[in-house]
């Protein structure tokens, strides 16, 4: 049923004619998505020489779900990033060093050092923490979106979880309780094809987005090495949510071309399957779309990289020498005011 609701902040945009019509938002999602691997590839770097301790998490071969989704809704909307979704992150605001600085362990980070990874919170950007038990995040989201609903805000949440974190109870609740409440929310399946060294075939006999209509709501499949399908997806599922219909499942299909994080050689991965995923890399894909439509050239594209390779350097530079926390804080924190 239709309702109307108190407009959250921010815009999204759903530009006439698609987001290809859109040569300013292309171009900023392709940055992002370009920023998210650079900055990425920075850590590992970092990782591989001993400046970076404890885990690294990377999201080679998600940028354009992380981009894609975070760039179809409102800064407003409740967002419940993983830690493939770096991308979305910095969408919504992350200073690529401060990102350096979680994992880092700094004073500097958003946990003041309490975390070494992407379990923060940025409120201030509708930033939700990614709880580390999967699929908890899930059910986090789904009272996010309860929450717009009983205050009459048009505001809705977005969350991401993996193929492996469908197995678990917390998940089936969430979308199950969104879809009978009919809530403003909107589940991303990021499918890699791995849950750790568990394979797709050991998690489920059934693809993902046919189980939406389990729970009664729309379940979506989405090629997510597309910047554009995942763009154009999330901004339906969006407009239905902010309309009052309700929840969505988008099943995105990718890969995860590192191991599980940086310690991990993934040797239980077939090497013959990353080749044939090497050649669907989504950043090079939406760089040659942009170059299709007129949107770059060729060394504008050149430019955005080098751009973004100087700020994930830089980012590196201000994350080291930030100072560590201290001790005598430890307790604080911990409970809200
Ligand atoms: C309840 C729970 N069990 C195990 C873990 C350890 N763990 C963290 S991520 C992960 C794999 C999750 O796989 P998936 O949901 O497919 O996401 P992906 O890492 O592939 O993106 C595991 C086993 C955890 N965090 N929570």
């Amino acid at each position: 049923m239709a309702t109307t609701r108190k407009k959250t902040t921010g815009k999204s945009k759903s530009p006439a004619g698609g987001v290809t019509a859109d040569r300013e938002l292309c171009l900023k999602m392709f940055r992002t998505m370009a920023l998210q691997r650079a900055v990425e590839d920075r850590m590992v770097t970092m990782y591989r020489q001993g400046e970076m301790l404890g885990s690294v998490y990377t999201g080679h071969w998600h940028e354009a779900i992380a981009v894609g989704t975070a760039a179809a809704i409102r800064q407003g909307d409740f967002l419940c990033p993983l830690h493939r979704d770096v991308g979305a992150h910095l969408w919504r605001g992350m200073p690529p060093w401060q990102i350096m600085a979680s994992f880092l362990g700094k004073a500097t980070g958003p946990t003041g050092g309490r975390d070494g990874t992407l379990h923060y919170g940025r409120p201030d950007l509708n930033i939700y923490n990614p709880c580390s038990h999967v699929p908890d995040n899930v059910p986090v989201a789904t009272g996010g979106a309860f929450a717009f609903k009983y205050r009459g805000e048009d505001g809705l949440a977005l969350c991401y979880f993996g193929d492996g974190a469908t197995g678990n109870g917390g998940y089936h609740e969430a979308m199950n309780i969104a879809a009978v409440m009919s809530l403003p929310c909107i589940f991303i399946c990021e499918n890699n094809q791995f849950a750790y060294s568990t394979p797709l075939r050991l998690t489920t006999h059934a693809d993902f987005y046919k189980k939406a209509a389990g729970y009664g709501m729309p379940g979506v499949k989405v090629d997510g090495t597309d910047a554009v399908a995942v763009y154009e997806a999330t901004a339906e599922a969006a407009r239905r949510a902010r309309a009052g219909e309700g929840p969505t499942l988008i099943e995105c299909v990718t890969m995860r071309m590192h191991g599980h994080a940086e310690h991990d050689p993934a040797s239980y991965v077939p090497r013959e399957m990353l080749a044939e995923w090497a050649k669907r890399d989504p950043v090079e894909l939406f760089a040659a779309r942009l170059q299709k439509l007129g949107h770059a050239t060729e060394a504008e594209i050149a430019a955005i990289r080098e751009n973004v390779r100087q700020e994930a350097l830089a980012a590196r530079k201000k994350a080291l020498g930030d100072p560590m926390p201290v001790a005598t804080n430890i307790e604080e924190g911990v409970y809200a005011d």
